[in-house]
Protein backbone atom coordinates (compact mmCIF):
# COMPACT_ATOMS: atom_id res chain seq x y z
CA UNK A 1 0.00 0.00 0.00
CA UNK A 2 0.63 3.75 0.19
CA UNK A 3 2.14 3.98 -3.57
CA UNK A 4 0.35 6.93 -5.01
CA UNK A 5 -0.48 7.07 -8.26
CA UNK A 6 1.47 9.64 -10.49
CA UNK A 7 -1.66 11.57 -11.44
CA UNK A 8 -2.83 11.94 -8.40
CA UNK A 9 0.48 13.34 -7.07
CA UNK A 10 0.48 16.09 -9.82
CA UNK A 11 -3.07 16.74 -9.18
CA UNK A 12 -2.49 17.29 -5.72
CA UNK A 13 0.78 19.65 -6.08
CA UNK A 14 -1.23 21.72 -8.10
CA UNK A 15 -4.04 21.97 -5.22
CA UNK A 16 -1.21 22.96 -2.93
CA UNK A 17 0.26 25.44 -5.25
CA UNK A 18 -2.77 27.31 -5.34
CA UNK A 19 -4.12 30.07 -3.48
CA UNK A 20 -4.12 29.89 0.66
CA UNK A 21 -5.35 32.64 2.84
CA UNK A 22 -5.56 32.58 6.33
CA UNK A 23 -9.49 33.09 7.10
CA UNK A 24 -9.82 32.92 11.17
CA UNK A 25 -7.64 32.67 14.05
CA UNK A 26 -10.64 31.24 16.42
CA UNK A 27 -9.80 31.61 20.39
CA UNK A 28 -13.01 30.29 21.04
CA UNK A 29 -15.87 28.34 20.13
CA UNK A 30 -17.99 31.15 19.58
CA UNK A 31 -15.46 32.71 16.80
CA UNK A 32 -14.74 29.27 14.74
CA UNK A 33 -15.77 29.96 11.12
CA UNK A 34 -18.35 28.88 9.88
CA UNK A 35 -18.89 25.47 8.21
CA UNK A 36 -17.68 26.16 4.91
CA UNK A 37 -15.29 23.73 3.04
CA UNK A 38 -13.77 20.00 4.44
CA UNK A 39 -11.41 20.47 6.59
CA UNK A 40 -8.32 19.12 7.67
CA UNK A 41 -6.26 19.66 10.69
CA UNK A 42 -2.62 19.44 11.83
CA UNK A 43 -2.68 18.21 15.46
CA UNK A 44 0.50 17.08 18.15
CA UNK A 45 2.52 18.44 20.82
CA UNK A 46 4.05 21.81 20.91
CA UNK A 47 7.22 21.97 18.80
CA UNK A 48 6.27 18.79 16.94
CA UNK A 49 6.38 20.97 13.36
CA UNK A 50 2.40 21.81 13.32
CA UNK A 51 2.94 25.34 11.63
CA UNK A 52 6.45 24.41 9.65
CA UNK A 53 4.68 21.75 8.39
CA UNK A 54 1.58 24.04 7.02
CA UNK A 55 3.83 26.81 5.45
CA UNK A 56 6.71 23.50 3.77
CA UNK A 57 2.97 21.91 2.53
CA UNK A 58 1.70 24.69 0.73
CA UNK A 59 5.21 26.49 -0.03
CA UNK A 60 4.95 29.52 2.23
CA UNK A 61 7.62 30.31 4.66
CA UNK A 62 5.37 32.41 6.75
CA UNK A 63 1.42 31.79 6.36
CA UNK A 64 1.72 29.70 9.85
CA UNK A 65 3.91 31.40 12.42
CA UNK A 66 6.04 29.16 13.45
CA UNK A 67 8.70 29.24 16.57
CA UNK A 68 11.56 27.63 18.88
CA UNK A 69 9.11 29.12 22.03
CA UNK A 70 6.57 25.89 22.69
CA UNK A 71 3.09 26.85 23.16
CA UNK A 72 3.36 29.78 20.58
CA UNK A 73 0.03 29.16 18.71
CA UNK A 74 -2.66 29.99 21.08
CA UNK A 75 -5.71 29.84 18.78
CA UNK A 76 -7.21 27.21 16.14
CA UNK A 77 -5.85 29.34 12.80
CA UNK A 78 -7.87 28.28 9.47
CA UNK A 79 -6.39 28.75 5.73
CA UNK A 80 -8.47 28.40 2.75
CA UNK A 81 -6.73 26.60 0.10
CA UNK A 82 -7.92 27.38 -3.50
CA UNK A 83 -11.25 27.57 -1.88
CA UNK A 84 -11.32 24.14 -1.99
CA UNK A 85 -10.48 22.64 1.63
CA UNK A 86 -9.50 24.55 4.97
CA UNK A 87 -5.78 23.64 6.76
CA UNK A 88 -6.53 23.95 9.84
CA UNK A 89 -3.33 24.48 12.42
CA UNK A 90 -4.38 23.43 16.00
CA UNK A 91 -3.36 24.49 19.37
CA UNK A 92 -0.03 22.32 20.72
CA UNK A 93 -0.71 20.09 23.78
CA UNK A 94 1.71 19.05 26.41
CA UNK A 95 3.53 22.33 26.61
CA UNK A 96 4.82 23.39 30.05
CA UNK A 97 5.54 27.18 29.80
CA UNK A 98 1.82 28.63 30.25
CA UNK A 99 -0.23 28.15 33.48
CA UNK A 100 -2.50 25.40 34.03
CA UNK A 101 -5.46 27.39 33.31
CA UNK A 102 -4.65 29.04 29.95
CA UNK A 103 -3.33 25.41 29.10
CA UNK A 104 -6.62 24.09 29.75
CA UNK A 105 -8.56 26.80 28.10
CA UNK A 106 -6.74 26.34 24.92
CA UNK A 107 -7.11 22.23 25.40
CA UNK A 108 -10.54 22.55 25.98
CA UNK A 109 -10.95 24.50 22.56
CA UNK A 110 -8.75 21.95 20.48
CA UNK A 111 -10.44 19.17 21.92
CA UNK A 112 -14.18 20.70 21.57
CA UNK A 113 -12.94 21.58 18.05
CA UNK A 114 -11.78 17.67 17.32
CA UNK A 115 -15.29 16.48 18.60
CA UNK A 116 -17.76 18.57 17.23
CA UNK A 117 -16.86 19.71 14.15
CA UNK A 118 -19.17 18.18 10.88
CA UNK A 119 -16.84 19.09 8.03
CA UNK A 120 -13.46 17.61 9.87
CA UNK A 121 -12.44 14.94 7.20
CA UNK A 122 -9.46 13.81 8.78
CA UNK A 123 -6.35 14.56 11.66
CA UNK A 124 -2.66 14.82 10.75
CA UNK A 125 -1.32 14.44 14.46
CA UNK A 126 2.00 14.91 13.96
CA UNK A 127 4.54 12.87 15.65
CA UNK A 128 8.34 13.78 16.30
CA UNK A 129 10.41 11.15 14.16
CA UNK A 130 13.16 11.33 16.99
CA UNK A 131 11.13 10.84 19.89
CA UNK A 132 7.73 8.75 18.86
CA UNK A 133 4.48 8.36 20.14
CA UNK A 134 4.54 9.90 23.81
CA UNK A 135 2.02 9.65 26.96
CA UNK A 136 0.06 12.61 25.74
CA UNK A 137 -0.38 11.80 21.86
CA UNK A 138 -1.64 8.68 23.39
CA UNK A 139 -4.52 10.17 25.12
CA UNK A 140 -5.33 12.22 21.89
CA UNK A 141 -5.52 9.38 20.16
CA UNK A 142 -7.74 7.35 22.62
CA UNK A 143 -9.57 10.68 22.32
CA UNK A 144 -10.52 10.34 18.87
CA UNK A 145 -10.73 6.78 18.58
CA UNK A 146 -13.67 7.76 21.26
CA UNK A 147 -14.62 10.35 19.16
CA UNK A 148 -14.66 8.40 15.65
CA UNK A 149 -12.44 10.73 14.28
CA UNK A 150 -10.33 9.40 11.28
CA UNK A 151 -6.59 10.21 11.91
CA UNK A 152 -3.14 9.64 10.50
CA UNK A 153 -0.02 9.56 12.14
CA UNK A 154 2.83 11.76 10.21
CA UNK A 155 6.07 11.52 11.25
CA UNK A 156 7.95 15.15 11.11
CA UNK A 157 11.50 16.28 11.21
CA UNK A 158 12.44 12.97 9.37
CA UNK A 159 15.72 14.91 8.27
CA UNK A 160 17.19 14.75 12.04
CA UNK A 161 17.33 10.93 10.99
CA UNK A 162 18.82 7.94 8.85
CA UNK A 163 16.66 6.11 6.15
CA UNK A 164 16.95 2.99 8.32
CA UNK A 165 15.86 5.00 11.79
CA UNK A 166 13.09 6.66 9.27
CA UNK A 167 11.66 2.91 8.42
CA UNK A 168 11.85 1.65 12.04
CA UNK A 169 10.23 4.63 13.28
CA UNK A 170 7.33 4.27 10.28
CA UNK A 171 7.27 0.54 11.63
CA UNK A 172 6.67 1.13 15.31
CA UNK A 173 4.35 3.68 14.45
CA UNK A 174 1.95 1.58 12.12
CA UNK A 175 2.51 -1.17 14.60
CA UNK A 176 0.63 1.04 17.02
CA UNK A 177 -1.96 2.58 14.81
CA UNK A 178 -3.05 -0.87 13.95
CA UNK A 179 -4.65 -1.00 17.65
CA UNK A 180 -6.69 2.29 17.27
CA UNK A 181 -9.92 1.81 15.40
CA UNK A 182 -9.70 5.13 14.12
CA UNK A 183 -6.49 5.64 12.53
CA UNK A 184 -5.33 5.41 9.26
CA UNK A 185 -3.22 2.05 8.92
CA UNK A 186 -0.20 3.85 7.22
CA UNK A 187 2.04 6.57 9.13
CA UNK A 188 3.77 9.32 6.81
CA UNK A 189 7.23 10.63 7.58
CA UNK A 190 8.44 14.06 6.55
CA UNK A 191 10.76 16.55 6.67
CA UNK A 192 9.32 20.17 6.04
CA UNK A 193 13.15 21.24 6.07
CA UNK A 194 13.68 19.05 3.12
CA UNK A 195 10.46 18.42 1.81
CA UNK A 196 11.11 14.45 2.29
CA UNK A 197 7.44 13.07 2.11
CA UNK A 198 5.16 15.95 1.48
CA UNK A 199 3.93 15.09 -2.72
CA UNK A 200 2.51 11.77 -0.41
CA UNK A 201 0.69 14.22 2.26
CA UNK A 202 -0.39 16.19 -0.07
CA UNK A 203 -2.02 13.63 -2.10
CA UNK A 204 -3.52 12.16 1.13
CA UNK A 205 -5.01 15.07 1.95
CA UNK A 206 -5.94 15.95 -1.36
CA UNK A 207 -7.82 12.77 -1.77
CA UNK A 208 -9.52 12.63 1.50
CA UNK A 209 -10.63 16.52 1.33
CA UNK A 210 -12.52 15.52 -1.81
CA UNK A 211 -13.55 12.11 -1.02
N1 LIG B 1 15.05 19.77 11.62
C1 LIG B 1 13.78 20.12 11.48
N2 LIG B 1 13.23 21.04 12.30
C2 LIG B 1 11.92 21.38 12.14
C3 LIG B 1 11.12 20.77 11.13
N3 LIG B 1 9.87 21.28 11.24
C4 LIG B 1 9.90 22.16 12.26
N4 LIG B 1 11.13 22.24 12.81
C5 LIG B 1 11.55 23.11 13.93
O1 LIG B 1 10.81 22.78 15.10
C6 LIG B 1 10.48 23.96 15.84
C7 LIG B 1 8.97 24.03 16.07
O2 LIG B 1 8.31 24.18 14.82
P1 LIG B 1 6.81 24.73 14.73
O3 LIG B 1 6.38 24.54 13.34
O4 LIG B 1 6.71 26.12 15.30
O5 LIG B 1 6.07 23.71 15.72
P2 LIG B 1 4.56 23.76 16.30
O6 LIG B 1 4.68 24.29 17.69
O7 LIG B 1 4.13 22.33 16.30
O8 LIG B 1 3.75 24.62 15.38
C8 LIG B 1 11.03 25.13 15.04
O9 LIG B 1 12.28 25.47 15.58
C9 LIG B 1 11.20 24.57 13.64
O10 LIG B 1 12.22 25.20 12.92
C10 LIG B 1 11.74 19.81 10.26
O11 LIG B 1 11.14 19.23 9.34
N5 LIG B 1 13.06 19.52 10.49
MG1 LIG C 1 2.58 26.26 15.72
Amino acid sequence: MGERAADEIEAARKLFAGPCVFVAGAASLESLPAIALPEIAFAGRSNVGKSSLVNALTGRRTLARTSSKPGHTRQINFFDLSGRLFLVDLPGYGFAQVSRSMKEAWQDLASAYLRGRPTLKRVCLLIDARHGVKEADRDTMKNLDKAAVSYQLVLTKADQLKPGAIAAAVATAQALARHHGAAHPEVLPTSSQTGFGLAELRAEIAAVASG
